[in-house]
């Protein structure tokens, strides 16, 4: 039984993390004490990271970090629809449970990542746009049958992600968008809160941090939606960040989602050195090869963004800050843009770089400075 594999994991867990918090002391940078302070401890929002349910199984050493260092995870792709409805006739919620009982066991929100995306729509349910009205009737189902399984155990969901198109105004040609019109948004969020009233629930993007038409086409539909009374109640950045892009428009795209009043998520947070076209293999390796100065500059950009976060959203709007991967020997990076990069807080071997202690600063820094 699957209980029974969670609880030998939860055991490797327990002895991988005992070593690697004495491997983390020999790679401290200002003492034991420092090196061995956990991020979720200095929080006073919950940390995560995006985590898949092969690493869980196979890497108990990445397991092990997570548990120790985050309090928040989201699944990096089990809990999406092309693997949760993969076959016309039934849901497979087998990978969702492992998450579920890897959150439960070692003290874990669980964000469900992401129920409408048209990148994850499997083509049988592309198929069904023929229909409009069996469309929405697959939505409608799904999202009930899925929110409402894991109704009070899934702290907040992406509902809608990737709505807007990939750059500048206006919405993405999606099938969902082709067939239902923009109102596929309003359905999908009134289909959520109906199975679980106590979720949030989130509109999440990319790029719309620093691409200002791009965030305020978002933040026109999410007044759009809460004035029609649809219950939105988050905004997700997804913040996969290169070090080029100016604090100044990161805090600027912040302060514009502070004033929705929104629960406000920095869901899948990296940062890069290197450039690409928002496309698979659309990668350009400007830089082959990390330099001390490369990781110091690295450190002062998550200590910044962790800053800005504090500063500008209203502690009771603070969901939360979560990674999309947190070793750069695991990011989804160059397997989706073909190119190398450094983009996390913890290097290949899983040793803390300075960037993880810069963003350990920015939780720990006093906001009255
Ligand atoms: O990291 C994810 C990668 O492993 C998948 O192949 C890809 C397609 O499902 O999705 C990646 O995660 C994406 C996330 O779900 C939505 N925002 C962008 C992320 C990076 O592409």
């Amino acid at each position: 039984m699957k209980t029974n594999g969670w609880r030998t994991l939860s055991f490797s867990i327990s002895i991988f993390a005992v070593a690697l918090s004495l491997s983390h002391e020999s790679h401290a940078q200002s003492g034991s004490e420092e090196a061995t302070t956990k991020l979720k401890d200095v929080s006073s929002f919950p940390i995560g990271s995006s985590m898949s349910t092969r690493h869980y199984l196979w890497r108990p050493d990445l397991a092990a970090l997570h548990v120790e260092q985050f309090n928040s995870v989201t699944a990096g792709n089990a809990m999406k629809m092309h693997f949760v409805a993969r076959e016309p006739g039934g849901y497979d919620f087998g990978p969702a449970d492992q998450m579920l009982a890897f959150a439960e066991e070692n003290d874990q929100r669980l964000f469900g990542h992401t129920l409408i995306w048209h990148s994850a729509t499997p083509d049988w349910v592309e198929d069904l746009s023929e229909d409009p009205e069996a469309l929405d009737a697959f939505m409608k189902d799904y999202i009930h049958t899925y929110v409402g399984r894991y109704k009070g155990k899934v702290a907040g969901w992406d509902v809608v992600n990737e709505a807007m198109n990939t750059s500048g105004p206006g919405y993405r040609q999606s099938v969902w968008y082709r067939a239902l019109g923009k109102d596929y948004i309003a359905k999908a969020f009134t289909y959520a809160h109906e199975a679980d009233p106590e979720a949030v629930l989130f509109y999440n993007d990319f790029n719309i941090e620093r691409d200002m038409e791009k965030l305020d086409t978002a933040l026109e539909m999410i007044s759009d939606l809460t004035n029609q009374g649809v219950p939105i109640s988050g905004l997700g950045f997804q913040m996969h960040l290169r070090m080029d892009i100016p604090d100044e428009t990161i805090a600027e795209a912040l302060r514009k989602g502070a004033a929705t009043g929104l629960q406000i998520h920095l869901s899948e947070v990296d940062i890069i050195f290197n450039r690409h076209d928002d496309t698979r293999g659309g990668g350009e390796q400007i830089y082959s090869e990390l330099t001390d100065e490369m990781r110091e500059q690295q450190a002062e950009k998550y200590r910044n963004l962790v800053l800005m976060y504090r500063r500008i959203i209203p502690e009771e709007q603070q969901f939360g800050i979560t990674f999309w991967g947190f070793s750069d020997g695991s990011t989804w990076i160059p397997g989706f843009f073909g190119m190398k990069d450094w983009p996390c807080i913890f290097d290949e071997e899983l040793n803390p770089k300075p960037a993880f202690y810069g963003f350990k600063e920015g939780l720990e820094a006093s906001l009255s400075e």
